[in-house]
């Protein structure tokens, strides 16, 4: 038999992690012949709700699922953890300014990148599913110098899927018939979809969809599309959120099919000028458990002023929790 694969989650009483335990455990990440056992965190006070979430993973009578804990304290939880989901935040409360909850995170996620540096493996793969994705990325890998940067990334691949899913319905394909988008960026509505380099049924989108579209319509309904859930189901993504990052995990582990990238939120290496350092969406190819940013793309005067807007939100966003980096 496989040695099981350690998985922790933060966050795991949220309701992302509601829908992302139970795939994990149905084999839905690494497959129905891998065990996995589950590390699960907690603040304190949700503990005792999170013992009803373990009652519900038992119920399953899971084969895959060799183990689980449950913890309040992040160093246990991360111990010799091989993948990580950081889902936990703390959301945006009445009267919070965005400075308050970049810092707010920013002091969790330094706590995390710490206990991620003390005890998790040193090949672990770490997911910040928790807003504010990529800064709190940024705070993370930057307080575990003792793991190398690149285990770190940030999920923008809902915002991916819900690009590839307006353009399938746009043009009457079926998703796995688009191929080339890319999500740029921060994971808030200064991202920008870019379609360019996609492709639906072997020919270009934009001829497809047109520019008109694609500018005044495609774009704001991507970036928005959060709030529109927000708007229409009373509370945030949950089941396609936890969709996602799977699907962000897998092809990690796993690898992406030749010639197809997908995006991902990564420590910029200065690639399309973006300042390093920054943990930003390019496209990515993957092999092997490691990412690769997609050389060399050409760039409109379109696209490079999106994707200036917003790499100056994220050196802002970096600026005011600077101090919470290592
Ligand atoms: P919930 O509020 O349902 O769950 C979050 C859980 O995190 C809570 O149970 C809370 O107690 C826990 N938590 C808070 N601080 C913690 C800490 N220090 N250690 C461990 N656990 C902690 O939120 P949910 O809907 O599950 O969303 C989780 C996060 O994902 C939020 O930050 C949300 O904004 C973010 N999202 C990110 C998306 C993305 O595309 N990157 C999309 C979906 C989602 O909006």
């Amino acid at each position: 038999m496989r040695t099981p694969v350690r998985i922790a989650v933060s966050g795991a009483a949220g309701q992302i992690s509601y829908s992302l335990l139970f795939r994990l455990i149905a084999g839905d990440l690494l497959g129905h012949a891998q065990p996995i056992t589950l590390s699960l965190l907690e603040v304190p006070a949700l503990l005792g709700a999170l013992d009803g979430v373990v009652m519900e993973l038992a119920d399953c009578a899971a084969p895959l699922l060799h183990g689980v804990s449950c913890h309040s304290d992040p160093v246990a939880a991360f111990a010799g953890a091989d993948v990580v989901f950081l889902v936990g935040a703390r959301p945006r409360g009445a009267g919070m300014e965005r400075r308050d909850l970049l810092e707010v995170n920013a002091e969790i996620f330094s706590v995390q990148g710490r206990a991620l540096n003390e005890s998790a493996h040193r090949d672990v793969k770490v997911l910040v599913v928790g807003n504010p994705v990529n800064t709190n990325a940024l705070i993370a890998l930057s307080n575990a110098p003792d793991l190398p940067p690149e285990n770190f990334a940030a999920m923008t691949r809902l915002d991916h899927n819900r690009a590839v899913s307006l353009l399938a319905s746009r043009t009457g394909h079926n998703p796995s018939d688009v191929e080339g988008v890319i999500v740029w960026g921060n994971h808030s509505t200064t991202q920008f979809p870019d379609i360019h380099h996609a492709r639906v049924g072997g020919r270009p989108v934009i001829d497809w969809v047109g520019r008109d579209w694609y500018e005044q319509t495609f774009i704001t309904t991507v970036q928005n599309r959060g709030a529109e859930v927000i708007r229409v189901r009373g509370k945030s993504s949950a089941a396609s959120g936890a969709n996602a990052a799977l699907e962000h995990m897998r092809d990690w582990v796993l690898g992406t099919p030749e010639g197809c990238w997908v995006s991902m939120a990564v420590r910029s290496d200065g690639s399309y000028g973006v300042e390093p350092g920054l943990v930003f969406s390019f496209p990515v190819t993957l092999c092997e458990g490691t990412w690769r940013i997609v050389p060399n793309l050409p760039l409109d005067d379109f696209s490079r002023a999106r994707i200036r807007a917003s790499e100056a939100e994220l050196i802002l966003e970096r600026d005011m929790v600077r101090h919470l980096m290592a």
